[in-house]
């Protein structure tokens, strides 16, 4: 018998311009919250609702989080400041740098969604399609171009990005022209909606008609995705996106000093469900080779074979990548030399060497200069005597330089003249946030997720606990001799995997309130997946037990060789291991 479709595609048949009853809900100022579709649809807006899980027990306070769009994470000057502004008026405060390069907003009540959204767009960006079954932000290298190779790639994840927008008109009716209100923000962004319009990398194309009139959307069609797409780019020897974990990949393949096209890279994604067998992570294939001017034809391509033969009746299998596992790489390259008439040639050779953000100053091909800073969790916050907020909004109103959002939810200031280097630090040091220069290679290539108090789906803490549960393992490692040595550790609230912890060299995963899976293996490259080496341990357990295997490592391991690769063959599995 066939499988029933899952109640989401429904739903999108139903409204495939995305609307829901959202205008609805937000005209109704007795309402604090969406309910029924409209949660789901909000997703497609950037929207997830949400509630203070730290106050579920005197009631529920509903806030939404909102997610902005940045192509490769690139966030100008002006844009930040209306960002910081926004955070402040409508949000918690803070701002949140996602694993994907964009802005998170956290704490947004129902009657600032609108203002928020709006602003948003009236400072060039976008917060469509950061969430639903549609193509996601798309990541590039965070480092600034340091030659023509980084400036192209930057073209074509812009051109991707474009391409791969749903073209709704819902979008743009409930949020930019259907909020009236004046936002008070001065010439800081454009006002004029067609010049916005012209501005605003993330504007979609317009969308096709059918025999009705109806807007019709030429890729997507009614029901979009059976889920959530994930594109990134990299450029080798540097995987910082973790382009193996993306659901398409383009590696760019470099010869004789020119960018001469990518590699395509399809099936990567790594959310799971604890004890769902049907669900597992799983790192990209390479398919073959595109030129540049392929890109959008062979991604929309990709994307065709999601919608048509990704599983819309089970949604925690339906993925891309498991389109993948299950019919076949050949079968995958068939299928896509059908819809692009021809094969794509065969891949080229490439290597990555490690990821990671680099912290300090750095010179731009052009002579200005890059300043790489670690933000502890991709929180901007102010907080105590550390206000790293301040210190940025006062850097970007004295200086303008171009934020950069790397894919460790670290900071990248770019385009500084070499005269205003000095005052930039000073700014820094004299707010706090000294650490930002050199938080040692334990903090600066850690990530977590939000999880608790935010995240619905949390199982157990992440954020919150993760600098004391990193701070715990460098002292591990301080005793076994090995202080300060390079270290990936990734730590999620729940087996979705938002933190990359499966391909971590330590990953964690929340199993239960406290409790932990723990995942050891990965590589500094992020080209292998990391086994489960003990399952449900408690915080306090897995850094006593993490210790010992320091102790273990720095006595066996061979010259150079990392902490994940000496654990991926050492004598530490007692157990049958699976991944995931
Ligand atoms: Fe994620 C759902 C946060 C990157 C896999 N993710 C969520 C939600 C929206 C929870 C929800 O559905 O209610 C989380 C919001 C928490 C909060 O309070 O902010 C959330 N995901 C995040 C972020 C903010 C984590 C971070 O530490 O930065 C990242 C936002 C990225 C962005 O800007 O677009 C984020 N999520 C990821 C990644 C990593 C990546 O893409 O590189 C993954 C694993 C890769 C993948 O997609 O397989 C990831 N998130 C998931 C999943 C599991 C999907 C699956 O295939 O099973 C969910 C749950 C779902 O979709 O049902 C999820
Ligand atoms: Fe929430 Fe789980 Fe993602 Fe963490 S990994 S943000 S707990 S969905």
């Amino acid at each position: 018998m066939e499988k029933p479709l899952s109640k989401n595609e429904f739903m999108k048949a139903e409204k495939p311009d995305l609307s829901g009853n959202i205008r609805a809900t937000l005209a109704d100022p007795t309402l604090d919250r969406f309910s029924g579709d409209d949660e789901q649809f909000i997703k497609f807006h950037g929207i997830y609702q949400q509630d203070d899980r730290d106050k579920r027990k005197t009631g529920k306070e509903y806030s939404v989080m909102v997610r902005t769009r940045q192509t490769g994470g690139i966030v100008p000057a002006a844009q930040y400041l209306v960002y910081d502004h926004l955070s402040s008026k409508f949000a918690n405060g803070t701002l949140r740098i996602t694993s994907r390069q964009t802005f998170q907003f956290h704490g947004v009540l129902q009657k600032g969604i609108g203002p928020l959204i709006k602003s948003i767009n009236e400072a060039l960006s976008s917060t469509l399609a950061t969430c639903g079954d549609v193509n996601r932000n798309v990541t590039a290298p965070s480092n600034p171009p340091m030659d023509d190779i980084g400036i192209a790639v930057d073209e074509d994840a812009f051109a991707i990005t474009r391409a791969l927008l749903p073209r709704t008109t819902a979008y743009h009716s409930i949020w930019v022209d259907g909020v009236q209100v004046d936002l008070g923000l001065g010439e800081k962004i454009a006002k004029a909606r067609t010049a916005v319009d012209q501005a605003n990398p993330y504007m979609p194309p317009p969308a096709d008609s059918d025999e009705s009139g109806a807007p019709v959307d030429p890729l997507y069609g009614k029901t979009y995705l059976p889920r959530k797409f994930k594109t990134g780019f990299a450029i080798p020897p540097n995987n910082d996106t973790d382009i193996f974990t993306n659901d398409m990949g383009f590696v760019a393949i470099i010869e004789n000093g020119k960018l001469v096209g990518y590699n395509l890279l399809v099936g990567g994604g790594l959310g799971t469900s604890h004890g769902n067998k049907l669900t597992y992570p799983r790192l990209a294939d390479v398919i073959g080779f595109l030129t540049r001017e392929q890109v959008v034809a062979v991604g929309s391509a990709v994307i065709a074979i999601h919608r048509d033969w990704g599983d819309r009746t089970d949604r925690k299998h339906a993925r891309i990548k498991y389109v993948l596992q299950e019919k076949g790489v050949e079968w995958f390259r068939q299928e896509l030399a059908q819809r692009l008439g021809a094969p794509l040639p065969a891949a080229k050779p490439f290597l990555f060497k490690g990821q990671g953000d680099a912290f300090g100053w750095f010179k731009q091909a052009d002579g200005l200069w890059f300043l790489g800073l670690f933000v502890e969790t991709g929180r901007v916050k102010d907080q105590g005597d550390y206000k790293l907020k301040t210190a940025l909004r006062t850097i970007a109103e004295k200086f303008g330089p171009t934020f950069r959002l790397t894919a460790t939810q670290n900071l990248i200031l770019s385009d500084i003249k070499e005269a205003d280097k000095a005052a930039i630090e000073k700014e820094l040091h004299s707010h706090g946030a000294s650490i930002v220069f050199n938080p040692g290679l334990i903090k600066g290539r850690g990530m977590a997720c939000p999880a608790l108090p935010t995240c619905g789906l949390a199982l157990a803490e992440s954020e919150r606990i993760f600098p004391a549960f990193l701070a715990k393992l460098e002292a591990g490692q301080a005793a076994a001799g090995i202080a300060n040595e390079e270290l990936v550790v990734r730590m999620t609230g729940c087996p979705n995997g938002c933190a990359r912890p499966y391909n971590a060299e330590i990953g964690l995963v929340g199993k239960a309130p406290g409790k932990y899976n723990v995942m050891l293996g990965g590589n500094r490259e992020g080209t292998r997946l990391a086994r489960t080496w003990k399952e449900a341990v408690l915080a306090d357990d897995i850094t006593a037990g993490i210790a010992e295997l320091f102790k273990q490592y720095a006595k066996e391991r061979k010259a150079g060789q990392a902490f994940g690769d000496w654990a991926n063959e050492a004598n530490i599995w007692t157990a049958p291991t699976s991944q995931g």
